[in-house]
């Protein structure tokens, strides 16, 4: 296992790299070239220079997340094969820095959705990330995006930029055709287009979970449950077609058993990245973000550490977002404190999992 740290890029991130050195077990990022817009080719020189800078900070970079999607690839449109041949070049570019995983999502429009970017957590005054589905209310998506910029603490936030979701309401429109077969087909396009070249330079796709992980707005979402994910592994049947398991997007529904689900595509070797953190159930649809801790939350930590222990040991994690704690302004979610404890926490179970098993030898 590698434990990584997700990091935005010089002037980008108020977290400095030295800092994430600085954590105990930190071994490198799941980096992000935040400026790229989604169907933009990730060039060379610049996928190298970013590499370069985080291998002088002492840090690897073997997992990059966020090559985002173009949505004309999503909506099957015929501009998809001029994206689909940038979205390849970009693996090329960044293969050939050492980046060995590339997370991504499929999701239609909208990319992860809280309420509340700051909720205050009444026992200790801390804030996280919060959803309650009664509080959409009658809220268009072009509301929600325009209060979720504003709550932001001045940061772009991955997935919602303003670029990105200038045409919102027409993109919103042609999905109201859309199926989730049409979908998967287009999915299935899409993969068929990329794959070949991962093979080729030894990349693996890693595909995260919608957040929260049911459809929303009705939008054909895929990737929320183990049948869902089931079918996106079979589109194109590779090693290199693996599956980004965010224990905190798919834990938002209580219904998917966290342990199991790491154990079944763990067995299948189709793991490629895994993000770790917990969440808090407060009712149907209604959630929020808790420290990584399982006393904290309803998810089992433990649990969720043997099951990566025991079928897919060499993957990378990273903790998921924090809580703000200590006063800390930042990126909600991408604090540097409670990611920090987060790590350590996760660093402590792997160490306990990793001795009894070989005491038991
Ligand atoms: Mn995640």
């Amino acid at each position: 296992m590698k434990m990584t740290f997700r990091w935005y890029g010089e002037g980008r991130d108020p977290i400095s790299l030295k800092q994430i050195r600085q954590i105990p077990g930190m071994s490198g990022l799941m980096g992000v070239l935040d400026e790229k817009a989604a169907g933009e080719v990730w060039q060379y020189d610049e996928c190298k220079a970013y590499v370069d800078h985080v291998h002088e900070a002492g840090l690897e970079c073997e997992v990059i997340e966020s090559v985002n999607v173009h949505e004309d690839i999503k909506m099957g449109l015929p501009t998809r094969d001029q994206y689909i041949a940038n979205y390849c070049e970009s693996i090329r570019n960044l293969a050939k820095v050492g980046v060995k995983v590339i997370i991504y999502n499929f999701m239609p429009v909208l990319d992860w959705l809280r309420t509340d970017l700051a909720r205050v957590i009444p026992e200790d005054g801390s804030n996280s990330l919060y959803f309650d589905e009664k509080d959409l209310g009658n809220m268009t998506p072009l509301e929600i995006v325009q209060n979720t910029a504003k709550s932001s603490n001045g940061f772009s936030l991955p997935g919602w930029e303003p670029e990105r979701l200038a045409e919102l309401e027409k993109t919103l429109a042609f999905y109201k055709n859309i199926t989730v077969e049409d979908m998967l087909a287009n999915y299935k396009y899409f993969l068929d287009g990329i794959i070949p070249t991962c093979e080729e330079v030894g990349v693996k796709m890693a595909c995260h979970p919608d957040d929260p992980a049911w459809p929303i707005f009705g939008l054909p979402r895929m990737a929320h449950s183990q049948e869902g994910y089931d079918k996106i592994v079979k589109l194109h049947d590779s090693p290199c077609n693996t599956v980004c398991l965010c224990t905190g997007s798919l834990g938002s529904d209580p219904n998917n058993d966290i342990p199991a689900i790491i154990r079944h595509f763990g067995e299948m070797d189709r793991i490629g990245a895994m993000h770790v953190r917990n969440v808090k159930y407060l009712g149907y649809h209604h959630f929020r973000e808790a420290s990584h801790l399982s006393a904290d939350g309803d998810l089992d930590m433990y649990a969720i550490m043997k099951a990566i222990y025991d079928t897919c040991p060499d993957t990378y994690i990273r903790p998921d977002h924090g809580r703000m704690i200590w006063d800390e302004v930042g990126r909600p979610g991408y604090g540097l404190y409670d990611r920090a404890l987060g790590a350590t926490y996760l660093n402590g179970l792997w160490e306990a999992i990793d001795k009894n098993a070989k005491a038991a030898k």
